[in-house]
């Protein structure tokens, strides 16, 4: 049976950390960490993930700004907006919460965001900085994940990990991430997409693998192997009447098959949700503490 990766218990340790930091600052007289996001239209995921993000400012003692947006606003004004948010000194941090509507391209949107206070880590800059080893801001999903891998002091040195999916906020830094020189790092990584052939016969050669494709329960048993390190990024939503919401979230992985065979499993919720959330934090504390 395998260990759970409680990222909902790590998370609360983590915040626990950050508000004594935070309270430090208060009796030194010391600046606030504030962040802000921006969210455009009324994508019910985003919502939910912006809520949990303000929720846990306001947990820690961060000051946090929202901005919404209707899902109609033009390219131009939304670059205003991250005009305005790149001047405003108060705000040391913020996000763009992603996916935005499909008339505004994300990447020019990226590109506008001062990399100083790109807490999302996703300008060009920052990820360029990331991938040779840079202090920076490393993008919250992957960066909880490789929090989650050291915390529980899991061995990732040698090990042949396997990232199924390559999008730009998860696969990518990821597998550049694990494959690199650090404390949790040297893996062997193998990116993997919609164009892998045989995604099982790598899968099932892998001491760890992170699926961030977003299809329900995909990889399944027979794809592991028997102790395998099971990282699920997917949040789906699934109709189910029984639950007074209509939908369960279920992830990437094919949970309850794979918990016996598993050595660590992350479980959807309180699994790589969290850890996200926290790492957001800890980017923006980061940028506040550059300015103390
Ligand atoms: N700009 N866009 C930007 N930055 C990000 O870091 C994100 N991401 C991803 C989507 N778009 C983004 C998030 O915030 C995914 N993501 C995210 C954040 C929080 C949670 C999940 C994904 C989360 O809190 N998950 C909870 C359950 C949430 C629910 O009930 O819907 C969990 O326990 O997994």
């Amino acid at each position: 049976m395998a260990q759970l990766l409680d990222g909902k218990q790590l998370s609360k340790t983590i915040q626990e950390e950050f508000k004594q930091e935070v309270q430090e600052f208060n009796t030194k007289g010391l600046k606030i960490p504030h962040l802000a996001a921006v969210l455009v239209g009324d994508n019910p995921a985003s919502q939910s993930y912006i809520r949990n993000k303000i929720k846990s400012c306001e947990r820690v003692g961060f000051q946090s700004t929202l901005i919404k947006k209707e899902a109609d606003i033009t390219e131009e004004a939304l670059l205003e907006v991250i005009k305005e948010l790149n001047a405003n000194e108060e705000i040391d941090g913020y996000i763009v919460q992603l996916p935005l509507p499909k008339h505004i391209s994300e990447d020019r949107i990226n590109l506008a965001i001062e990399p100083d206070k790109d807490v999302d880590g996703f300008h060009p800059m920052n990820l360029g900085k990331m991938t040779l080893g840079l202090d920076t801001f490393i993008p919250a999903t992957p960066f909880g994940i490789m929090t989650m891998l050291d915390r529980y002091n899991i061995p990732t040195s040698g090990k042949n990990c396997v990232v199924i999916g390559r999008s730009n906020i998860v696969g990518t830094p990821m597998s550049i991430l694990l494959s690199r020189n650090n404390k949790v790092g040297n893996c062997t990584v193998t990116l993997t997409h919609s164009r892998t052939k045989d995604l099982k016969a790598l899968t099932l050669e892998a001491d760890i693998i992170v699926a961030a494709i977003g299809r329900a329960n995909f990889l399944t048993a027979d794809m592991i192997k028997e102790g395998a390190v099971i990282i699920d990024v997917g949040i789906n939503r699934v109709d189910d009447a029984s639950r007074k919401r209509g939908y369960r979230l279920v992830g990437d992985v094919d949970f309850a098959a794979l918990e016996p065979k598993a050595s660590y499993i992350t479980p959807v919720p309180g699994g790589v949700g969290p850890m996200t959330v926290t790492s957001l934090l800890y980017n923006t504390l980061k940028a506040c503490k550059r300015k103390h």
